[in-house]
């Protein structure tokens, strides 16, 4: 039977009012774009009609077009129509859900300073307590500032590139804080008694080093200041920071013979291990004292290089890790902790 023009626009009509009947039942917009591709897409039902159109005379073959087309309208039409009351039915049935406003709301976490600056100003307020002020620095420093005015001479290890980050020619990431404390020697004459916190940078990197890390380092001048007056100050400090170790009772301190180009004499300085009470811990690796940082008597020549009369004036310096305070008092037995940034160790503190 020789197809008409009548017949394939006959058979798109009914293409298209039978799309509006097989979509009603379907609830999701997966299956509606199958079903649309049934019908539109290149194997589809539509498609099928339209092989049809070169039997026909040219002259009619418009007129099969214009049908095509309109049918292609409708399709489109009816799924916009089918999504759009789906979406409608969806907000529909939320806004009939029964909501509490009375319920209380979750609670957002508030946050809090991180354990290592919590350290830093309670290390502060410690010191000020007898009369110390806050000094700080730049972390970028001089060569000068860093190790020549230190008396740490040219072929010290501290000064290879193995140890210490160059960021110029005789311009360093500061290894320690003391820069600082050489830099007060413009704004301060002696008397003078100051704290520096702060982050230094070496090439170091395993659990107990990290290449940044926090220091605190102490210096006093003034006329006839002595090994003594060292111990008192280190005697308050460990009393006052790690009091709660020890339940009331005192702890004491040790000054160990050692060396610093930029003191002398140097000294380790130990506390007595407030876990076991002497008794040997692991902490203290049996030995009833832990190493807490190093100190000593300012060398002349230090004094020498900053323009402090080292006739006039005697002082001590001493400097400890922030790091390693805040793991002895808080049992974290690993530096990395303290840079991942997860709540689930910073919130603890
Ligand atoms: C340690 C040892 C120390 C100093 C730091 C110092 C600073 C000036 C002059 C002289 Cl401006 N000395 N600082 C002295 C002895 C030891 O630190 O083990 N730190 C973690």
């Amino acid at each position: 039977m020789p197809t008409t023009s009548t017949d394939l626009i006959a058979q798109l009509e009914r293409l298209g009012g039978e799309f509006a009947a097989a979509i009603a039942p379907l609830a999701d917009e997966q299956s509606i774009r199958a079903a649309q591709a049934q019908y539109l897409g290149k194997k589809g039902q539509v498609s099928d009609v339209m092989k049809e159109l070169g039997r026909l005379p040219p002259a009619e073959r418009p007129l099969v077009g214009q049908a095509a087309n309109k049918v292609k309208d409708t399709i489109a039409l009816a799924v916009e129509e089918r999504l759009g009351a789906l979406a409608a039915g969806r907000r529909a049935a939320d806004l009939a859900r029964a909501v509490d406003l009375t319920l209380p709301g979750r609670p957002v976490g508030g946050g809090h300073l991180h354990l290592l600056t919590q350290v830093r100003l309670e290390l502060v307020e410690i010191f000020a307590e007898i009369g110390f002020a806050v000094a700080e620095g730049p972390q970028v420093e001089t060569d000068w500032h860093t190790f020549e005015a230190l008396a740490i001479p040219k072929d010290h290890p501290a000064r290879d590139m193995q140890d210490t980050f160059y960021v110029a020619d005789e311009i360093v990431l500061r290894t320690h804080t003391s820069p600082v404390q050489l830099r007060t020697r413009q704004t301060h004459t002696p008397p003078r008694r100051i704290v520096a916190p702060g982050v230094v940078y070496r090439r170091d990197d395993d659990a107990t080093h990290s290449p940044m890390f926090t220091q605190i380092e102490g210096l006093v001048v003034d006329e006839g200041v002595r090994v003594s007056d060292l111990k008192g100050v280190l005697l308050h400090f460990v009393n006052r920071f790690y009091a709660r170790l020890t339940g009331g009772a005192g702890l004491d301190v040790r000054l160990r013979p050692s060396y610093f180009p930029f003191v002398e004499p140097g000294v380790e300085i130990d506390m007595s291990c407030g876990f076991c009470r002497g008794a040997g811990c692991r902490l203290c690796k049996g030995s009833g004292w832990i190493e807490i940082g190093g100190a000593g008597m300012v060398d002349p020549d230090v004094f020498a290089q900053v323009g402090i009369d080292s006739e006039r004036y005697t002082g001590f310096a001493f400097g400890m890790g922030i790091e390693r305070m805040a793991m002895l008092r808080h049992g974290v037995n690993d530096i990395k902790y303290y840079y991942e940034g997860d709540l689930r160790f910073l919130d603890q503190f």
